[in-house]
């Protein structure tokens, strides 16, 4: 009955019941595995209202292309391309290299259907060799709406990058997503994979030939600012299309980025902005070298130092504090994989992911489970179940737990003090995101497979 409802076909049939019937049916005991669950609920949840014939349904009508689906970004309805393709990267990242780990939760197959979602909107985003469209939606007329997608009826702008206005970052990372379909189930639709490999490659070219920062999308600068600039896509990127072509050019320009932009000098994240720990975590794996080693040693030493909250996660930042120890924490069971400090590096990276489940923190991160947010910032989950009309005043600031609950959704996270009420109205550190989640997922599989 679960894996029916649950099923990709199936997204639109009983949401909730399916991640229901995962809880009572498929939950095997294990911590990680139980959240890797919830978390792919969650998933399925945002992917929602792209899926509906409304609320998103006309997306791209403007100019005259379909750009419906993918992922709305947060709390909000907008379809930011750049954080929705680091999403994407970081899924597809943890299918491959924690694939036991996500079959031994039985998440295998959501996981592939979930990157495919945002895989398959990215090929029609991409609608000719040097033109991506990488914004759907005006980021302040969304957040003047509080409601459901299904209700909404602003006008939803799409924003695109070409030659005239390029986006290194935009279309490298959008690039690096793309290869990750190639690591899907057999039997999979081949000929739909060959297609993302050749947009790839264009989408490389393009950020290759055509640098510029991503900001050219202005409308999402305000929102999704590429503070750390282009350089670490570019790399990231290109180690992305070396790890699925084995063409050793690639490998090459990422050598050559790898100096040309200071990818060996400690970051102070990993994030939706910023690559360059994830490079050094790649060229661990796939050269091996001292040079790339020593610099993700570097990093993750660098965040061991960083001041913690009480109980020990680790504080990059206020906005989304959750999302930055998950992000650093799968570094961290990357770095183990590849045997960079492991035993360190897994009991640090562990200790991150106990600490948003509750055991350190005194109370989950994670909605819907055990203890965790009942009301998360989020629009349409804080609606009534259709088709009751769903009152935007009351649906904000009613003192109830929200009437869906967005199974698996990693929260913003505490203050550095600790700090933390479940409170709807703070999108600092109770929103939920798209790339909140990316990373986190592959640390859980990582667990999973550790056992
Ligand atoms: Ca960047």
């Amino acid at each position: 009955m679960s894996s029916r409802l649950c099923s990709s076909d199936n997204w639109k049939e009983g949401l909730r019941i399916c991640s229901l019937n995962k809880l009572g049916l498929r939950c095997l005991g294990d911590l990680f595995v139980l959240i890797l669950q919830l978390f792919l609920g969650f998933r399925v949840v945002v992917a929602v209202g792209a899926l509906e014939n409304n609320g998103g349904g006309g997306d791209g009508s403007d100019v005259g292309l379909d750009l419906t689906g993918g992922y709305y970004d947060a709390g909000d309805h907008v379809k930011f391309g750049f954080p929705m393709a680091f999403t994407a990267t970081m899924l597809g990242w943890g299918l491959i290299d924690f694939e036991a780990g996500h079959s031994s939760a039985g998440q295998l197959e959501y996981g592939r259907a979930a990157l495919r979602w945002a895989t398959d909107y990215f090929l029609k985003c991409h609608s000719s060799a040097n033109e991506l469209w990488g914004q759907v939606g005006d980021g302040y007329a969304d957040h003047a709406f509080w409601g459901r997608p299904e209700d909404m009826t602003m006008y939803r702008p799409a924003y695109k990058i070409d030659t005239g206005a390029p986006g290194s970052d935009l279309a490298g990372e959008t690039a690096a997503a793309l290869y990750k379909i190639d690591t899907g189930a057999p039997g999979s639709d081949l000929a739909g994979e060959t297609a993302a490999a050749l947009h790839a490659q264009e989408l490389y070219s393009f950020a290759d030939q055509y640098r510029a920062y991503g900001d050219s999308i202005w409308a999402a600068a305000d929102f999704y600012r590429s503070w750390s600039g282009y350089g670490d896509e570019l790399c990231w990127s290109s180690l992305w299309l070396y790890r699925a072509t084995g063409d050793v050019n690639y490998l090459n320009k990422a050598k050559q980025f790898w100096g040309e932009f200071g990818v060996a000098n400690t970051p102070s994240e990993f994030s939706w902005d910023n690559k360059n720990a994830g490079s050094q975590a790649l060229f661990s794996m796939l050269d091996g070298g001292s040079e790339y080693t020593n610099a993700l040693s570097s990093f993750l030493n660098s965040m061991r130092s960083k001041p913690t909250t009480p109980g020990g996660m680790v504080y990059v930042s206020e906005w989304g504090s959750a999302r930055h120890a998950a992000n650093v924490a799968f570094i961290a069971l990357m770095a183990n994989k590849v045997g960079v400090d492991g035993s360190t590096n897994y009991n640090w990276g562990k200790q991150q992911i106990d600490y948003l489940l509750g055991t350190y923190s005194g109370r989950p991160f994670v909605v819907g489970y055990g203890s965790g947010p009942e009301r998360p910032h989020h629009r349409s989950s804080s609606c009534p179940d259709m088709p009751e009309y769903c009152d935007g005043n009351w649906a904000m600031t009613q003192g109830g737990p929200n009437p869906q609950t967005l199974y698996g959704a990693l929260v913003g996270g505490p203050g550095q003090d600790g700090s933390y009420t479940d409170d709807r109205n703070d999108y600092v550190k109770n929103e939920v995101a798209c790339d909140y989640n990316a990373a986190f997922t592959g640390a859980l599989a990582a667990l999973a497979e550790s056992g």
